[in-house]
């Protein structure tokens, strides 16, 4: 069972490089949590991601929502990155055709494949999603450790996924040529996927359970990783909203560790 594996013993099962390093990051950094910043200015998400960097192993972005986007914010966020050592993700949640999705990775403004890490991808279109990424990583990605995140089901209340799409989102994930770019996936249970090579990212994490007004529902840092499985817990408003987002950066972080080391010594 995968969840009972370590960080470090699941990195060598790692068929993507990225979720190799990703894993070791983790185990060494000890923090599981990845803040969603979830903001719209560049200095704003600069600000939480120096405040919160020592307590993360990822920053999540929706780069599409920054109103001042420059190459500047790009540069000064890998430089974040690289000083307290988190890896970068955009949310892009890629879900076209294999062509589209090659250029959405690697052309326009954004450039995505440049600088991010990781990306999410929806796995509505089937295994093309997988090879249009592999595409577009182009002259900016090409030969540096990039991969993606698999969505097999959502957060947000009355989404249409269902058992079939789940399943075969794993088979997408596990199975095929370009597993290697899979570093992960992005779900609310650990029956998703089996293979513990890859990570479970879980969003829809905050202290305080509930919903907010537009259909996320939210589950404790403990709740995530114990019983669902999470190998990395999501934050964003948990965070985001707090008085001060690096003490709160902090508790998620002690928190859902906290949780990992119970749920492997068990
Ligand atoms: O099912 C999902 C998948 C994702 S990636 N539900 C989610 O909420 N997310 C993302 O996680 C979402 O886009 C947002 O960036 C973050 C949750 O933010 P929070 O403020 O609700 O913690």
């Amino acid at each position: 069972q995968r969840t009972k594996l370590t960080y470090e013993s699941r990195a060598n099962l790692a068929k993507s490089a990225v979720a190799k390093r990703l894993f070791n990051l983790i185990a060494s950094k000890q923090t599981n949590l990845c803040l969603a910043a979830d903001l719209t200015h560049a200095d704003e998400i600069l600000d939480v991601a120096d405040k919160c960097g020592p307590y993360i192993c990822l920053l999540k972005t929706h780069v599409d929502i920054v109103e001042d986007f420059s190459d500047k914010f790009i540069a000064d966020l890998q430089a974040l990155a690289q000083r307290h050592n988190f890896l970068l993700m955009e949310d892009r949640k890629f879900a076209d055709i294999g062509n589209t999705v090659s250029l959405q990775y690697g052309k326009g403004i954004y450039k995505i494949s440049s600088w991010a890490d990781l990306v999410t991808a929806h796995t509505l279109p089937g295994r093309s999603i997988l090879q249009g990424l592999k595409a577009g990583l182009g002259e900016g990605g090409a030969g540096k450790e990039r991969g993606v995140f698999l969505l097999a089901e959502m957060s947000a209340s009355g989404n249409l996924i269902d058992a079939k799409y789940k399943e075969n989102s794993n088979k997408i994930a596990t199975e095929g040529a370009d597993v290697d770019f899979v570093a992960g996936v992005v779900c609310q249970s650990s029956d998703a996927f089996a293979f513990p090579g890859l990570l479970q990212l879980t969003p829809g994490v905050k202290i305080d359970e509930g919903v907010d007004q537009l259909g996320q529902q939210y589950q404790s840092p403990e709740h995530v990783v114990k019983e669902r499985g999470a190998d990395i817990g999501v934050v964003g408003r948990g965070i985001l909203k707090a008085t001060s987002p690096k003490q709160a950066a902090q508790t998620y972080r002690d928190r859902l560790w906290a949780a990992y080391q119970d749920r492997v010594a068990k």
